[in-house]
Formats: structure tokens, C-alpha cells, sequence
């Protein structure tokens, strides 16, 4: 049996972390027998980050890791893609993970009206005496990370803008069919969807999250992505291989 460990849901979402959500559909779609195990502290971890999984004893770090782990157990998350789609593919899953998400990050812990919800939420077991002060140290070497990347320099504005031709790139892509690569989920999806349902469920009214609540194409697709991989896929249709 595999044990997600995982932030717990929030939001209306199964977990805090569009990484968690990913490892949650990844595992939904590959068919494979899994628990979950809610945390909200990753420090234990490999990576001090989540999602992992356990798997007789040994934690495997990273939701890209869990994917190959998946993979190797015989889950084939693009089956039937040609070797263009899967090359177009590993793009859109990393414009997801290494742009987006930091998109993310600047909504949820730098906007002064959304970080006392995301506080309270993601910090409920700390007492609320030390809460502020604890979190306060985490928010500020979060928002010095930021400034590292990049986006931290950004005004909401501006990183909208920036944000546009994802969303554009997401867009062009429905126009062709259901989920990014045709008429069935596949690994793009998991990351896409994942992050785009992260962006909207940002509690408060920030300029992004409004930007896709608003976007008839992208609200469609989170519904429908959610909807195919909240759930285990029946046996049937399961991406293991026979
Ligand atoms: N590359 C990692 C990213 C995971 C990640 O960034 N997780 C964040 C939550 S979204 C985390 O655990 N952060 C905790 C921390 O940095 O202390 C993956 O794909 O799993």
C-alpha cells in the first residue's frame, strides 16, 4: 500500500499545495492502491517539502519522483500521446511548476489581505499567541526567496501580465479538446489543472485569482479535471499496463 503524505485539504481543495493535488490525481489515475496521511509539518521529509509517499518503509520525495515511482509500478499517465505531445508536455508541466506556482506563492503569502486567512489556515495548530510571530519569520524568508526568483519584484499588475500568456498557451490547448492532450486526463493535466484549481481557490479577491474565476475556458476545465481525477479510476480504465 502507498501513503501520501500531504498537507491537508483547504479551500475546497483535497490539499493546501498544487503538489500535493498533482501526487493526489497522479495516484488516483494510476489505478494503484493508496491512503493518505495529512500533516502539516514537511520538515521530516527528504526534501523538508511535500507531497511524499511512503512505500514499504522508504519516502519518496517530490511529486515529479512519485511519478516515476508510479511509472515503474506500470502506470502510463500519456498513453496513446505521440512523442511531440509528450515533449509539449513536459513544457506545459514545467511553465505549471516553475512559473505558475510561484504565481501562487505571491498571491498566498504576499498580499496583505489573503495572508491572514492563509495564516490561520495553514497554521491552525499553532497557538495563537506564538502564531503571528512564528509565521511572520517564516512569511519573510518566503518573500526573500521571491526576491531571488524574480516575481517578488513584480507589482500585482505586472506579474498578471506575465501570467497572461500561460493562460493563453492553457487556453489554445482546450480549444482542441477536453483535457490538454485530448479527450482523457493525462500527466500535463495533473500539473496544469492542479495549479489553475490552486490559483482560483485563493481565498480574497487578488487580481489573478480573479483573472481565471472569471474565465469561463480555464473554471470549465479545473471542473472537469477535478471531477475525472478526485477519484480512482475504475479498474477498467485504470493506466497500467495489462
Ligand atoms: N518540486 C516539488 C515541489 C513541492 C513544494 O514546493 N511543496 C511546498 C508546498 S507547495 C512545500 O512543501 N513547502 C514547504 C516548505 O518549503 O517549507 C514537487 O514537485 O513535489
Amino acid at each position: 500500500m502507498i501513503t501520501l503524505i500531504t498537507f491537508a485539504p483547504s479551500f475546497g481543495q483535497p490539499a493546501a499545495s498544487p503538489f500535493c493535488i498533482k501526487a493526489i490525481w497522479l495516484l488516483n489515475m494510476s489505478g494503484l492502491a493508496w491512503t493518505r496521511e495529512d500533516t502539516a509539518d514537511p520538515r521530516s521529509m527528504p526534501k523538508q517539502k511535500l507531497p511524499a509517499i511512503r512505500v514499504n518503509d522508504q519516502i519518496i520525495p517530490d511529486s515529479e519522483n512519485i511519478r516515476s515511482y508510479l511509472e515503474s509500478q506500470g502506470a502510463d499517465f500519456d498513453a496513446g500521446l505521440s512523442d511531440m505531445e509528450k515533449s509539449t508536455s513536459r513544457a506545459f508541466i514545467r511553465m505549471a511548476e516553475e512559473h505558475m506556482y510561484f504565481h501562487v506563492v505571491m498571491d498566498r503569502w504576499g498580499d496583505d489581505d489573503v495572508w491572514p486567512i492563509i495564516r490561520d489556515t495553514y497554521f491552525a495548530a499553532i497557538p495563537k499567541l506564538l502564531r503571528g510571530m512564528i509565521t511572520n519569520k517564516l512569511r519573510q524568508t518566503l518573500m526573500r526567496g521571491m526576491h531571488a526568483q524574480g516575481l517578488g519584484r513584480f507589482t500585482p499588475q505586472e506579474r498578471l501580465d506575465r501570467l497572461e500568456a500561460d493562460l493563453q498557451a492553457i487556453t489554445t490547448r482546450l480549444w482542441h479538446g477536453p483535457f490538454l492532450f485530448g479527450d482523457r486526463p493525462t500527466a500535463a493535466d495533473a500539473s496544469v489543472a492542479a495549479m489553475l484549481a490552486n490559483m482560483r481557490a485563493t481565498p480574497g479577491k487578488t487580481l489573478m485569482k480573479m483573472r481565471i474565476a472569471e474565465d469561463e475556458i480555464l473554471c470549465r476545465y479545473i471542473d472537469r479535471a477535478s471531477d475525472a481525477m478526485n477519484q480512482p479510476v475504475s479498474a477498467a480504465s485504470a493506466t497500467l499496463c495489462a
